[in-house]
């Protein structure tokens, strides 16, 4: 197969310093029959990106734009069946989309050109189900077009989303048909609308009409790709980039871009991660024990999408759902802090605009990581370290340097190496641990509480060879307090209620309500081991007869993923005072606070 062939290419490097020669594996590797666990460790530390790879890892932050005829019917899922007349956004601005992501940060966009109910963005020849056949722009509009265009006015790189399931398609099932007219509109999209730097195919499989499975041709797919676009990277159902597994925005604390998961699109991978035992939601991918099982291992990096709203198209009602600065803050670090590539789905409206909210979220997110990464407390952290288990190397601050954050980052042009390590600060004469970490591939982002420190040490405690350590850096990141009202997870007005006990919490909501679910949003400054864990809620409508409404509760895993979490009950209960008795993970009491509780009024 041609596309094993271009994977298994093999080039030989001079290494920079020693000038003996270090043998690289571009994106695969197979190992030799018999081949020991160390042996399959050191090649997978030589396995390095396409240069496509490298240049979609160094941008950072793409963005994904849903939009269509989910858009008009409200839905996330279309049928097929929905008439293009629906289709009539009133002020569609694609400069409006490209400008205000400019501004945020972004280097990319991804639309959904067609999305699983075959509507397509663009005037295509293969279907009349498109914009050609709606009232926009009298049936003569391209959305497609004036996105490139605006790509090319701002300097955005340009991405397709073209969804392989096709709910409209009459030929959809009969597989070599739809084959065919896939493989027709993917070759519109790539041929007509200049450079396409992503393809993005979902891996949603239904059935077609009368129940007909549909059998992709992935290889006829990838083939177009690589020849009209041969600078593409293939996402998802591709294998270039890796879907991280989930949608919520988490990345992997350990994440291996030289992974044994082998991309879905190939014919032998169900195969070979059935018999791993893996697959994208696996939470290991790429640890000494699962290469020791393994025959080859690919550079597959990851991508978390996830949605600035509940969902992925746009729905009024979730105009007051746009994701928190926290919240957004926190999917940066657990995502491009983790050897990732973040992107971020923010979904034009009815009108074709990217709504006011979205925007105003945004320009925050963009400011607030500015500000954080403007100021690098580290004097001399970008000249090259080559770390062994065991190395060790410190940083100076600059004098008089509060921190919360640091930033190592490998040269994956060498290999991914880096297994475990810690971060140590000194403080007058002694040094003490604030941080430890397990990979770092490109970009790896620690938090710790913030700490006043003259110098930081990084000790390298396992790496596969020597890892290449390109940059250490330090910063300090104002800690964000959950926005409960905003994230849509409180409501009832905090101006209104009034602490009237510390400890336990006791809270006088101001009037009563029915209430029927909570949420604990733990601060960004709440200490670790302070963190609720265990804990009892009691109600009351008049501050001195209390009752319980909920006996144990355990908000699980907090103290390592300190995010939302809700609390149910079994019915809605009415109360105007609320308590909280809880226990920290250790036993001690915990700490919290009136607006790290959320409110859930019954309607
Ligand atoms: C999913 C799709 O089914 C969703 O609608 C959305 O497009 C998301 C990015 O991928 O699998």
């Amino acid at each position: 197969m041609k596309n094993k062939i271009l994977c298994a290419a093999l080039v030989l490097m001079l290494a920079a310093c020693g000038q003996q020669k270090e043998t690289y594996y571009v994106k695969h590797v197979e190992f030799p029959e018999g081949a020991t666990v160390e042996q399959k460790v050191d090649m997978a530390s030589r396995l390095v990106p396409t240069p496509q790879q490298m240049d979609w890892q160094q941008m950072e932050l793409s963005a994904f734009l849903h939009f269509g005829m989910n858009t008009f019917t409200g839905r996330e899922w279309g049928d097929g069946q929905e008439d293009p007349a629906l289709f009539n956004p009133t002020e569609l601005d694609a400069e409006q989309w490209v400008r205000s992501l400019k501004d945020a940060g972004f280097k990319m966009v991804i639309l959904t050109a067609k999305h699983h109910d075959g509507f397509c963005l663009w005037p295509t020849a293969t279907t009349k189900h498109s914009v050609a056949s709606s009232p926009w722009k009298d049936g003569k509009g391209d959305v497609v077009r004036e996105l490139r265009n605006a790509c090319d006015k701002y300097g955005m790189k340009f991405g397709v989303y073209l969804s392989p399931w096709d709910r409209h398609a009459p030929c959809y099932g009969n597989s070599p048909e739809y084959n065919k007219y896939f493989i027709a509109q993917l070759t519109e999209l790539l041929t007509n609308y200049g450079e396409v730097h992503e393809v993005w195919f979902d891996g949603a499989c239904g059935e077609g009409p009368d129940g007909r499975r549909q059998e992709y041709d992935w290889d006829a797919f990838y083939q177009t790709i690589r020849k009209l676009q041969p600078n593409a990277v293939m996402a998802i159902m591709g294998d270039d980039v890796r879907w991280v597994g989930n949608e919520a925005g988490l990345g992997r604390e350990t994440e291996w871009s030289a992974t044994v998961l082998a991309p879905g699109i190939y014919a032998r991978s169900a195969e070979s991660n059935g018999r791993l035992g893996i697959d994208n939601m696996s939470a290991d991918l790429g640890s000494r024990d699962i290469l020791a099982k393994a025959q080859e291992a690919f550079w597959y990096p990851s991508e978390v999408d996830v949605s600035i709203r509940p969902g992925w198209f746009y729905h009024s009602e979730e105009d007051n759902r746009v994701k928190s600065l926290k919240q957004l803050s926190d999917i940066y670090f657990r995502s491009v802090g983790y050897n990732s590539v973040l992107l971020l789905n923010i979904p034009p409206d009815r009108r074709g605009l990217l709504h006011e909210n979205d925007v105003a979220r945004l320009k925050e997110f963009a400011a607030y990581r500015d500000k954080v990464f403007a100021d690098d407390r580290v004097t001399d952290g970008t000249a090259m370290w080559t770390a062994a288990p065991g190395d060790e190397h410190t940083y100076n601050l600059k004098e008089g340097s509060t921190v919360n954050v640091v930033m190592l980052q490998e040269d994956i042009t060498r290999g991914q190496r880096m297994e475990s390590f810690t971060v140590e600060a000194l403080t007058g004469d002694t040094w003490h641990e604030v941080a430890q970490g397990t990979t770092v591939g490109y970009k790896r982002l620690l938090t710790f509480p913030a700490v006043k420190a003259q110098a930081i040490r990084i000790k390298v405690t396992g790496s596969r060879g020597k890892a290449n350590v390109s940059r250490v850096a330090a910063f300090y990141a104002e800690p964000l307090a959950e926005d409960l009202q905003a994230s849509g997870l409180n409501d009832i007005p905090y101006d209104g209620m009034k602490v009237v006990q510390q400890s336990p919490l006791a809270v006088d909501l101001g009037k009563a309500y029915d209430i029927s679910a909570m949420t604990y949003a733990p601060a960004g400054d709440t200490p670790r081991d302070s963190l609720a864990y265990r804990y009892t809620i009691s109600a009351s409508t008049d501050g001195q007869n209390w009752h319980t409404v909920k006996e144990t509760g355990e908000f699980g895993n907090i103290m390592y993923n300190p995010q939302p979490q809700s609390i149910g009950f079994d019915q809605p209960f009415k109360a105007r005072y609320v308590r909280i008795d809880a226990k920290a993970f250790g036993g001690g009491t915990a700490r919290v606070s009136l607006r790290e509780l959320g409110y859930s009024v019954a309607r």
